[in-house]
């Protein structure tokens, strides 16, 4: 019976242990969560240097697991098979032949030869990373907001400045500067493919800077927990070959389209939610959420919670806070028709 019991709690452990080591190897080498834009820092595109870092310090690490492991098991059983099994009581003393804490003194040194190395090695990419290799030609302010990121391209004149959210372009192959604020309480900024985590702290400025060295969709993620949503506070670089990021920046600085000015929908809109979001061109100017002028053109909604589609931006609006508990878009209590109406007016900011 005991033996069984033992048996039992003996399993277990190892089960579970198990477990959570397939869990960790999946998460290193499984497809990422959102094939279209990787969370990811092993194959980042972003400065090469740091991936090599990152690669080499993973490498050192595991050479060390392995050479101790070995070291210890080959000091468990080498020594268990060369100690005589008495049945009396009587140890054989170990004998210290030679001279072993030499042992000791070769592993101190080679350890802190490696370490070291390592820290020259990370004081060096440190130091390389600290500035962009030429001076950005573009700078966006993001700001966080409990549960969104409003990010404002900022033009050598206002004319050429706009906002828009959730979305940062970026052109292809160019250091962009980022300037990081807070609009309540700390958030971080972090593009685990391009760059490393900068805080976004409340009445301070942080600078920091990202490079995409391939085109391609990134997706960024708050880093410090800020709230109730603070999962739901992720968004998206795009960097795109500099002639496609040149058109998307033109066409943001237009004002918004005219197609349903005058509408129900707009009407609706006005009434209900300009207190809190701008359409440029309108006179829907409230700052409390996302500017909406060219909606359309974002491919997901509320931080890259919801794909930006027709069904989703309806319930996002009857209901925000079934999507984000929590989230400052309060549920407005909006009738169907209203509804449909104001989704429709939306439809048209592209
Ligand atoms: C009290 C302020 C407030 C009002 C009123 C309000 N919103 Fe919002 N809205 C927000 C905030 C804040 C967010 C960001 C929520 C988040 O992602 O956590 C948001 C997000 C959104 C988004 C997603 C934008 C994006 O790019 O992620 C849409 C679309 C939207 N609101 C539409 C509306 C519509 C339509 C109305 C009126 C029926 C409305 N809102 C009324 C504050 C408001
Ligand atoms: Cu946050």
């Amino acid at each position: 019976m005991w033996s069984g019991m033992g048996a039992d709690f003996g399993d277990q452990p190892t089960k579970r242990g198990m477990q959570i080591f397939c869990v960790l190897l999946l998460q290193l080498y499984a497809a990422p969560a959102r094939a279209d834009a990787p969370l990811d820092y092993l194959f980042g595109a972003g400065p090469r240097n740091v991936a090599s870092l990152t690669w080499g310090v993973l490498t050192i690490s595991i050479l060390v697991v392995l050479i101790i492991t070995g070291v210890l098991l080959f000091a468990i059983f080498a020594r268990r098979n060369r100690i005589p099994s008495t049945s009396s009581n009587e140890r054989e003393l170990v004998s210290r032949a030679g001279n072993p804490v030499a042992v000791i003194y070769a592993g101190l040194v080679l350890s802190t030869l490696v370490l070291f190395g390592v820290t020259i090695w990370t004081m060096m990419t440190l130091a390389d990373i600290a500035a962009p290799p030429s001076t950005p030609k573009v700078t966006i302010e993001v700001t966080g907001h409990e549960w969104w990121w409003e990010v404002r391209y900022v033009g050598d004149d206002p004319s050429q400045t706009f906002t828009t959210a959730n979305e940062i372009h970026i052109p292809v192959g160019e250091p962009v500067a980022i300037k990081l604020r807070s609009d309540d309480v700390i958030h971080s900024f972090w593009v685990p493919a391009l760059s490393g985590k900068t805080d976004l702290i409340p009445g301070q400025i942080n600078t920091t800077w990202i490079l995409a060295d391939r085109a391609g969709t990134y997706r960024g993620q708050c880093t410090e927990y800020c709230g109730l949503q603070h999962a739901h506070m992720g968004f998206q670089v795009i960097a795109s070959p500099k002639e496609k990021f040149e058109t998307w920046r033109k066409g943001q600085l237009r004002v918004a389209s005219e197609k349903s000015v005058g509408s129900a929908g707009q009407r609706v809109f006005m009434q209900k939610c300009a207190v809190c979001h701008t359409v440029r061109g309108t006179p829907a100017g409230g700052r409390v959420g996302p500017d909406l002028t060219h909606l359309m053109t974002r491919g997901t909604i509320a931080a890259d919670t919801l794909p930006n589609r027709v069904g989703y931006l309806s319930g996002w609006i009857a209901d925000p806070q079934h999507v984000k508990p929590g989230s400052k878009m309060p549920r407005l209590n909006i009738d169907g028709q209203d509804l449909a109406q104001v989704r429709n007016y939306l439809e048209t900011l592209d």
